[in-house]
């Protein structure tokens, strides 16, 4: 480490010209990106002290993913490919936040702490999406890598999945796929042809519109166009000529619970989005009515989880199957799961590195939110019994071809995070196996209807939350507001939180009906605004 050489570049080069307190939030570090560059810094710095504990490639991934322009962020990718340890996100912001004249003093405190060793080797693999401020941050991040004398391994611009998929590929030297974008994209391609179902089908068709929203997951789709054009039909819309995240992308149609901009006027097109960074996907459809249909991340996770279900009861096999949501779960959903699947569900705090932790209790695991952010997750013992099954003579073939489905599966899902397009192939996988059409499949349970209202707040971590974000400790009063207003409606839930990659805080309603879940969304956040000190306009209620 040759720390006069970082102090000066701190201080000369990278001083933080934020006065405010950074925090490692939902999924690292995200604001403004003219505020970042000395966080960039950092953050390479970080990661190479990171990979030297571990031993192994550490990620790093410059993307504010969902956020609009001209917000960027930062997140640091364990070598196993899962987010950063929670015990190293407060180490994160420790760093983020010391003096500029102070960061040698900090970082030999990490050193210390750590018992790290300065002479170990160290792998920063390095990406971005697709905003231009990511070229001048990676360039930040490369200098504070280089000042370390480290080895970084910048692959550009790619998606936050293919940054957690590249680093878990190199940390098992292959076995997990080829750290190429081409390896990444023909793994996807081969497990998907292989697992596509060769009977005629009466309702599913190839025929898929796909929102990229401007971002950097229309590459890879595009990718996924051409190599594939046989078997799936992907029709690209905001395929990165316009505004990244602007009025289309999955938070946008899940938030608004409308079409995407340039979005088809086809009733009941199957129609796909995925966000900034390609790490989430939601479906909809417009009716012939026109009327708009949501299929989220719940819609997503009960298809999955109810397909494999089957699988592991035609194979025969003893498998414990789970599934893993938040609070913005719609109830419905969790209805469906625990009360007709029989699934055992699991709910945990928002944030994928809570959920991911979770699923590991289960043989598979099966995580999704609401906003369209999961994947599936499978233990090594029971990949081993998948496959052993599906190549045993003494099983009977139907329960052979269950097993060898599995597989198929297993390959096209991308274990190491949520994945938008390795999800949108399991998707498309299962309703042609199922043979449905996109009516059908959200007819498997009707939503109750819901909202998500942002209020601004002078200071958002005034909001503590307990019960996975169910219930609200602080501000002292809020939780009793909350409970009184729902106490009102049919159905009714609601929950509030600060959200970790936003300034502001969220609030969700349920229930009975669309204009109650509205009125029981104005109330609550009227509530928030009053008690947590609301900056600007003050939320609607409607009458
Ligand atoms: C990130 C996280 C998600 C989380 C979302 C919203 O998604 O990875 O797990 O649900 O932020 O978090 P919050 O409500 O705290 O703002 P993304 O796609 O923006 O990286």
């Amino acid at each position: 480490m040759n720390y006069s050489e970082i102090h000066n570049i701190s201080v000369t080069q990278y001083p933080n010209k934020c006065s405010r307190k950074f925090e490692y939030g939902t999924a690292g570090f995200r604001t403004r990106a003219e505020y970042l560059d000395h966080l960039l810094f950092r953050m390479g710095i970080l990661a190479v002290l990171r990979s030297k504990v571990k031993g192994a490639a550490v990620g790093l991934m410059i993307t504010a993913s969902h956020n609009e322009e001209p917000d960027n962020g930062v997140k640091l990718v364990d070598p196993n490919g899962e987010m950063l340890e929670t015990k190293w996100e407060t180490i994160a912001t420790s760093l983020a936040n010391a003096p500029d004249s102070e960061i040698v003093e900090t970082l030999k405190k990490i050193v210390n702490d750590n018992n790290i060793d300065e002479n170990a080797s160290a792998v920063v693999i390095l990406g971005r999406d697709s905003r231009q401020s990511g070229v001048g941050l990676s360039r930040s991040a490369i200098i504070g890598i280089k000042a370390t004398n480290a080895i970084v391994k910048d692959f550009g611009v790619i998606t936050t999945p293919q940054l957690h998929y590249f680093v878990v590929c190199i940390n098992t030297n292959g076995a997990y796929g080829e750290a190429t974008t081409n390896g990444y994209i023909s793994k996807l391609c081969r497990a998907f042809i292989k697992a596509k179902d060769s009977n005629t089908k009466n309702f599913y068709s190839k025929k898929l519109f796909v929102d990229a929203a401007n971002g950097v997951g229309a590459i890879v789709t595009k990718a996924l166009q051409k190599e594939l054009k046989d078997f799936l039909e992907i029709n690209l819309f905001n395929d990165g000529t316009g505004t990244l995240n602007h009025q289309c992308g999955a938070d946008y149609v899940k938030i608004n619970q409308v079409a995407p901009i340039n979005s088809p006027t086809i009733s009941n097109a199957r129609c796909a989005t995925i966000d900034g960074d390609a790490d989430r996907i939601v479906y909809y459809y417009n009716d012939e009515n026109g009327k708009f249909h949501l299929l989220d991340g719940d819609k997503i996770a009960t298809l999955i989880a109810s397909y494999i279900k089957d699988l592991i009861e035609i194979s025969g096999l003893s498998i414990l199957l789970g599934l893993v949501q938040t609070a913005y779960a719609n109830g419905a959903s969790t209805n469906y799961i625990s009360g007709l699947l029989n699934i055992p569900v699991a709910c945990t705090d928002t944030g994928v590195k809570y959920l991911h932790q979770r699923a590991h209790e289960f043989d598979i695991g099966v995580y999704f939110e609401a906003n369209g952010h999961g994947t599936v997750i499978f233990k090594d013992k029971t990949v081993e019994l998948i496959q052993e099954a599906a190549t045993n003579n003494t099983c009977t073939e139907s329960q052979r071809k269950a097993a060898l489905q599995l597989c198929n599966l297993i390959n096209i899902v991308n274990q190491t995070v949520g994945d938008a397009l390795s999800d949108m192939l399991i998707v498309e996988t299962i309703l042609d196996a199922r043979d449905w059409d996109i009516v059908t499949w959200n007819r498997s349970y009707i939503d109750f209807p819901n909202r998500q209202v942002k209020v601004h707040v002078k200071d958002r971590n005034v909001i503590k939350t307990t019960d996975a974000a169910r219930r609200c400790l602080s501000p002292p009063g809020l939780q009793e507001k909350i409970d009184e207003l729902v106490s009102r409606y049919s159905k009714g839930r609601s929950f509030v939180r600060p959200s970790g990659t936003e300034d502001v805080v969220r609030v969700y309603a349920e229930a009975e009906n669309s204009a109650d879940a509205d009125k029981l969304a104005g109330e609550v956040s009227l509530a928030v605004y009053q008690l947590a000190h609301g900056v600007g306009p003050m939320p609607n209620v409607p009458l």
